[in-house]
């Protein structure tokens, strides 16, 4: 499955004029248009590629047709993504889901599809066939140090194939923790934990980063050994300049103040990677922007504020990722979502006037401050989105000309109803 340029030409020529006219409106209403569509041109976000397949439930799980079925056309499906919004030019890989048998051939084709490699991702949480010592109670953390050998022997494997691939990135998740009292002690499951991270960090190249990932809950349900932003803000300071903490959206207790936490991380200097999804109750990984796209918004604008506040480059400095995985909606179709959000959010985000908010704090203007947030959050930005993606390259509508051209159809046919994409 391939887009032309000329599929994209077409329908854009379709479009155009009423684009064209909804943008020139809110353009001449904004101070600074072209500076928000330059910044949304270079903004790039990575792919999961176990968001490819339909993503099941604990009770079930209901395959898509034309699921890829291979490293290749998980890269093919993200190429698909990106010709459409040129906003997706990144995969992030799980391994062992996606060990990749022909480093040249891989990076030629992620080449030939305008993707780079972003973070690599090690899977403790799961026993593989043939594995010799069992993750079932914690990988890191376990009490058998032979355990945490074999769990940090599978990061720095996960490391080599992120070299080959030219990543920069480590992203560890753990599923350690406990789902009973007195199930383990804290400190030796943080020492464990730490040490193992340590062996890891000491593998990782001069320029690489890694991230740590916490999570409040699940699988473990009574604790998680990196549970949350201050235990994960611990081990990535006792790590070194190196590591880095990770936020996933859906990884915080309910009503979290998740924008709050990223201001503080950013502050620190220790926020390094970004997980994109939405969520009502848990870790539902449903997608980005889909049911609070205030606190999307929110969060956005602590992450403008506090990357401009440091000098960092929105686009290259944080590792910016979508997580999420779907049962209900078409994987791609879904992922053209979650990125458009994410871009509508980053837009507002840049939209919101940062003097009068600062005059507005400091005279303790509550009611102006708000207004200056809800001004911004309520302008509709999709035309500046879309004036990026032509520039860029792309389709003014991604999901109107996926259906048009009926990509699902057309991946079904290359690879039939049946196909199962490895992953969760
Ligand atoms: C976890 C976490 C990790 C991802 C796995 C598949 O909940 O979000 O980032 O590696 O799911
Ligand atoms: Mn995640
Ligand atoms: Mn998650």
């Amino acid at each position: 499955m391939h887009i032309d340029k000329h599929q994209i030409t077409q329908h854009n020529e379709q479009l155009e004029v009423s684009h064209r006219r909804r943008f020139m409106r809110l353009a001449d209403e904004l101070p600074n248009a072209e500076q928000v569509i330059g910044r949304l041109v270079d903004f790039e976000v990575a792919i999961p590629s176990w968001a490819l397949g339909t993503g099941g439930t604990r009770f079930g799980r209901f395959s898509g047709g034309g699921e890829p079925r291979n490293l290749e056309e998980k890269i093919a499906d993200i190429g698909v993504l990106h010709a459409l919004n040129r906003s997706s030019g990144a995969i992030s890989l799980h391994i062992p889901w996606d060990i990749p048998e022909d480093y040249a051939a891989i990076r030629s084709l992620a080449q030939q599809n305008g993707l780079v490699f972003d973070a690599m991702n090690s899977n403790t949480f799961q026993d593989q066939p043939g594995q010799t010592l069992s993750y079932k109670f914690g990988s890191m953390q376990h009490v058998d140090k032979a355990v945490r050998k074999q769990a940090v022997e599978h990061n720095i494997e996960v490391i080599k194939h992120g070299i080959e691939l030219g990543s920069k990135s480590l992203t560890v998740w753990l599923a350690d923790g406990s789902s009973f009292p007195g199930q383990l002690n804290f400190r030796k499951a943080f020492q464990n934990t730490l040490e193992s991270l340590q062996e890891v960090y000491e593998a990782l190249p001069g320029d690489w980063k890694m991230f740590v990932e916490y999570k409040a809950f699940e699988p473990n349900f009574y604790s998680t050994t990196v549970g949350d932003w201050g235990q994960s803000l611990l081990y990535s300071n006792k790590l070194g300049d190196k590591a880095y903490t990770l936020v996933d959206l859906g990884h915080h207790l309910p009503n979290a103040n998740i924008e709050q936490i990223v201001a503080l991380l950013l502050m620190e200097g220790k926020l390094g990677g970004f997980h994109f999804n939405d969520s009502k109750y848990g870790d539902d990984d449903l997608t980005t922007g889909s049911v609070k796209p205030y606190q999307l918004f929110l969060i956005f604008n602590e992450l403008v504020e506090g990357m401009d506040n440091r000098g960092m480059d929105h686009t290259n400095d944080l590792g910016w990722m979508i997580d999420a995985s779907h049962n209900l909606k078409d994987p791609l179709e879904d992922l053209l979502q979650s990125v458009e959000a994410i871009l509508i959010a980053y837009a507002q985000a840049l939209l919101v006037d940062r003097v009068a908010l600062v005059e507005a704090q400091a005279a303790n203007d509550v009611v102006r401050a708000q207004e200056l947030l809800q001004q911004a959050f309520r302008t509709d930005v999709r035309p500046l989105v879309a004036e990026a993606r032509l520039r860029a390259g792309g389709a003014l509508n991604p999901l109107q000309l996926f259906r048009e051209l009926d990509v699902r159809g057309q991946l079904i046919s290359e690879r039939g109803t049946k196909t199962t994409a490895t992953g969760l």
